[in-house]
């Protein structure tokens, strides 16, 4: 392994609150706005080289580099990860890194057909006139369902941060069933499930998700530059129905979001909690904010009457600022300082603790849950004595996983580095121990990441067998492609004391977050059933045309190698509503249905049902024939829509 100077342990920071706070802060500041120039120019490559890989893995034991599967070997953990502007989620393997499945959710996908199909549509959302509401999205944060502390495999969600939207994914298909817009929210970001309910033991499974709304806007929005009149609002929505339960009006913003275990707090970092309009104002004071959410406390006040609505949306929010909250008692909210613009608020896995990296100050905070219900409870006079530890970790930190074996690992986006760190250590060292050796490791990685989660990172069942890393920036790490680069997604064994580096993935840009677990949790469904869907053709015999008035519908079906009708006769202008049911029963038996010339292509899965409703154009022949490969006689599978005048 490459020589690399021994991380620097701080030593004001502590000791000297004031003073020492105020030097990495102003140092912070600096580095950050270098930094974020940096990132707009030529980005410094860190001291890391490819050479320094191998030779780990060797010194590793010399064995073989554990994320290399052999050919029809299978990964040990699902990764689920967020596509960004593809409007996405991606489905990964690890430890390969191999991309398996990509589910459309905010944005149209030719290969499926969402989007296009009826069904995707109703999902997606659309305007009075039957076509798509928004065809875009940005896709940043995806987590799933909860039970006892792990996943349960029933649902992912993910965020589009552009309209403020909230889609679900069925794990059991894989397939986006719902979305829901949250009201009067702009640029909503972080996202996370609850693990348990506040005061129903017996629930210790997900029933909410919460979202972070980032910019704030006027309520109700109304056009002025005014940014004193700007609110952001956190919302809580139902897991099941999907529908909005209540809503926070804050002061500050909105980032990233977290949850405890038990199912009483819910929390997300503010890096602007001046209320800023411009970046140099967003930056301008030494500490911002995590808000901690008493979830028990706010349902209550939602049920006694204690809200207010904006606008044309009839979702209660309860007033969450700080002056209606000076008082921990009845408090719905505590806002506890964290330094300069925090990024990420991650859960450790034995329960415990949030931690909040600092972006533009090189430090981790450490905030103690139990003290935070002591607050609320009236029993911890300061809430800022919450933290138990804010230690330096290097510049620009990010994001947090853990190991479960005690072990923090924040990417540092300045440094281009990861971080290993003991939190036991950093809170003996916040409390005066200077001996405590709290940084365990540090590794260079390629180049300035964001995200990073480890094995099971975000349960009660964290196992420390791998991290990945979401790397903003590839560079030098593939082959040029022009001026659009690749994100690199890195894989590192953390099962030894030391990080070693596995390998290197290109992605498509641009995923943001992502969790990755043990393949057991889920268990997927290959085929379809037929009674999933009210429109299902469940006969080949039902196949046929039916017209009312310029209506019509087509009914068919698909068993390889051939569809049900032969031909089907529809007259130009009629509106064609197509049914099509794949009576195929075989796992991988997907069959795609596309004509020419109306912009026509989606598939069906074995068991599925899809329609489409199109407009039927010229007079003429129109081949309808199989895109997706199914058979021998795929070429041959066809049919022919025949349009009269
Ligand atoms: S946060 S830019 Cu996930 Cu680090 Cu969205
Ligand atoms: Cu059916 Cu190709
Ligand atoms: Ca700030």
């Amino acid at each position: 392994m490459q020589d690399r100077p021994t991380p620097v342990q701080p030593s004001a920071v502590d000791t000297q609150p004031e003073l020492g706070r105020r030097r990495f802060f102003n140092a912070a500041a600096l580095a950050g706005v270098a930094g974020l120039a940096a990132a707009c120019t030529e980005k410094p490559v860190a001291g890391g080289s490819a050479a320094s890989a191998p030779a780990a893995a060797a010194a590793h034991g010399g064995a073989a580099n554990a994320s290399h599967l052999k050919p029809g070997e299978l990964d040990t953990y699902y990764g689920l990860w967020s596509g960004g502007h593809t409007g996405d989620v991606r489905v990964l393997g690890i430890p390969s890194g191999r991309e398996i499945l990509r589910i459309p959710c905010f944005v149209p996908d030719a290969l499926v057909g969402w989007g296009h199909t009826n069904e995707s549509k109703a999902v997606m959302g659309t305007k009075a006139d039957g076509t798509l509401r928004y065809t875009i999205g940005d896709t940043h944060h995806v987590h799933a369902s909860y039970k006892d502390g792990n996943y349960d495999g029933r649902y992912a969600w993910v965020n589009d941060k552009i309209n403020s939207r909230v889609a679900r994914i069925r794990l059991d298909y894989f397939v986006c069933d719902k979305i829901t817009q949250l009201p009067n929210v702009q640029g909503f970001h972080g996202i996370f499930p609850d693990k348990a309910d506040p005061v129903d033991p017996a629930i210790n499974y997900t029933t909410r998700v919460f979202a972070g709304g980032e910019f704030g806007i006027p309520l109700p929005n109304k056009a002025t530059l005014d940014e004193k009149q700007y609110r952001s609002l956190f919302s809580c929505l139902d897991a099941e129905t999907m529908e909005l339960r209540w809503q926070v009006l804050l002061d500050g913003n909105c980032d990233l979001v977290a949850t405890s275990y038990d199912g009483k707090l819910a929390a997300s970092n503010q890096y602007n909690t001046e209320g800023g309009a411009k970046y140099e104002d967003m930056m301008s004071a030494e500490r911002d904010a995590c808000v901690f959410f008493n979830v028990a406390r706010i349902e209550a006040a939602v049920k006694a009457g204690q809200f207010k609505t904006y606008g044309s949306s009839k979702v209660p929010v309860v007033d969450g600022t700080h002056a209606a909250n000076k008082d921990a008692k009845t408090a719905l909210v505590a806002y506890v300082s964290v330094p300069k613009n925090p990024h990420g608020v991650n859960a450790s896995p034995d329960g415990k603790y949030f931690i909040c990296a600092g972006k533009l100050s090189p430090t981790g905070t450490v905030i103690e849950l139990a003290k935070v219900l002591d607050w609320f409870e009236g029993k911890l006079e300061k809430l800022d004595d919450a933290i138990v530890a804010e230690v330096e970790l290097g510049l620009g930190p990010l994001h947090t996983a853990f190991d479960g074996r005690g072990n923090a690992y924040t990417t540092l986006f300045l440094d281009s580095q990861v971080v290993k760190w003991n939190v036991e250590k950093a809170i003996a060292f916040h409390k005066g121990d200077k001996t405590a050796k709290y940084v365990v490791d540090r590794i260079d990685v390629h180049y300035q990441p964001g995200h990073i989660n480890a094995s099971q990172s975000e349960t009660k069942a964290a196992d420390g067998k791998f991290l990945c890393v979401g790397c903003k920036f590839a560079k030098d790490r593939f082959l040029p492609v022009g001026p659009l680069h690749p994100e690199n997604e890195q894989i590192i064994d953390i099962s030894g004391e030391k990080m070693v580096l596995l390998g290197d993935h290109p992605v498509r840009g641009e995923p943001h977050d992502f969790i990755f677990f043990k393949r057991e949790l889920l268990k997927p469904k290959a085929v379809y059933e037929l009674d999933e869907f009210p429109n299902a053709v469940k006969d080949a015999k039902e196949s046929g045309v039916t017209r009312n008035g310029k209506k019509v519908t087509v009914k068919l079906t698909s068993l390889a190698p051939a569809f049900s009708l032969r031909e089907f006769t529809v007259k130009k202008g009629d509106e064609v509503t197509l049914i099509l049911t794949n009576l195929d029963k075989v796992q991988d038996l997907t069959h795609g249905f596309a004509i020419p010339g109306h912009n026509v292509n989606f598939i069906v899965n074995p068991q599925e049902t899809k329609s489409v409703t199109f407009t039927a154009g010229e007079p003429g022949v129109y081949w309808c024939y199989c895109t997706h490969f199914c058979h021998a006689l795929h070429l041959e599978m066809r049919t022919r829509m025949i349009v009269e005048a």
